[in-house]
């Protein structure tokens, strides 16, 4: 690294830990798009839908599913996501009997454009539009897998990608991370933030009251307008999949370029490899880079210098005759 390197990274650092300071989550919290105890405001809970086996039973916990087989559930925020940038925070637990990896199989947490559709993908449709985070408890393949479980990872689809379950969905994930969430007796939290196009997935679960970056993505497309949500389901085996708490924060500046972003289509630049992935190797190319300028500049050097002398004495030799 070359000093101007170190200034700019410092010069970065700098300005975003600034930018972070003056960041006030408290003062972003969107009431229509989160879920806060007491959930119930008389009958209703406001703004929110569920689905399949889910129940929203007393004011402590969202049920999606309990600790039995075969349930699929989800809760669906019902207000369009209209920011740019946001951070979706979720309290949740999940708990069971089921011991050594007997339980399964996890929950997801969703920003999709369809809601309230039962499916395979965790209690969800497959072929989904938009982004998903699946925590994940169950291996469901045989084979040799580059992680444990629990695990979370990102999927991004725009309508055209399954989501693999016999293979955990590691050949359409973007990144993952191995988290110990189950079971735990204090509060779990996942934030799932989207920021200018990158997203970064914490977690809170070692009962530090901090988050620890699971993993981040640039270059991440979602439009604005899509539906929070999250569902869970269970199989042969099972575990109880509580939501504690939904809140989403709206990160966007009133200074931000006003642009209409409601009809992009979901992508990201970067892609997972498949398993067996083996981390490549840290690029090298600008060293060989520099090593190929410097030979072809030699070699440069070398042909002008040849064909100088040879001009030269050509021209001297054209004066010598001139001469006698
Ligand atoms: C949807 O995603 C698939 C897989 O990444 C890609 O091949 C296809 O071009 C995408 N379609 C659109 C309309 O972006
Ligand atoms: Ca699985």
């Amino acid at each position: 690294m070359t000093l101007s390197n170190y200034i700019t990274c410092f010069l970065i650092f700098f300005i975003l830990e600034a930018v972070q300071c003056e960041w006030n989550t408290k003062d972003f919290m969107r009431q229509e798009h989160s879920l806060i105890k007491p959930y119930y405001k008389g009958m209703y809970v406001p703004k929110w839908d569920i689905t399949g086996y889910t129940v929203i039973a007393d004011q402590q916990h969202i049920r999606l599913t309990e600790d039995k087989q075969s349930q699929r559930g989800s809760i669906w925020n019902a207000v369009p996501l209209k920011s740019k940038n946001w951070e979706l925070q979720v309290q949740f637990k999940v708990h069971g009997k089921g011991h050594k990896d007997l339980f399964g199989d996890g929950l997801a947490i969703w920003y999709t454009k369809d809601r309230l559709q039962d499916g395979p993908v965790f209690g969800s449709k497959d072929f989904f539009s938009g982004l998903a985070i699946f925590l994940d408890t169950y291996s469901n393949h045989n084979g040799p897998h580059n992680h444990q479980h629990p695990y979370i990872s990102a999927m991004i689809n725009n309508g055209t990608m399954h989501y693999d379950h016999d293979r955990d969905g590691t050949h359409t994930q973007l990144a993952g991370c191995e988290a110990k969430f189950r079971n735990l007796n204090y509060d779990t939290y996942i934030a799932i933030r989207y920021e200018n196009d990158v997203l970064t997935v914490s977690t809170d679960i070692e009962n530090k009251a901090a988050w620890r970056e699971c993993f981040k993505i640039e270059g991440v497309q979602l439009p604005t307008g899509y539906y929070i949500g999250a569902s869970a389901s269970t199989g042969d085996l099972s575990d109880t999949h509580d939501i504690l708490a939904i809140r989403l924060y709206d990160l966007d500046s009133p200074d931000d370029p006003k642009e209409d972003r409601s009809n992009i289509i979901p992508s990201a630049a970067f892609f997972d490899q498949p398993r067996d992935h083996v981390d490549d190797p840290k690029p090298s190319t600008s060293g060989v880079k520099i090593f190929l300028y410097t030979v072809f500049g030699l070699i440069m050097l070398i042909v002008i210098g040849v064909v100088g002398i040879m001009y030269y004495q050509k021209q001297s030799e054209r004066n010598r005759k001139r001469f006698y």
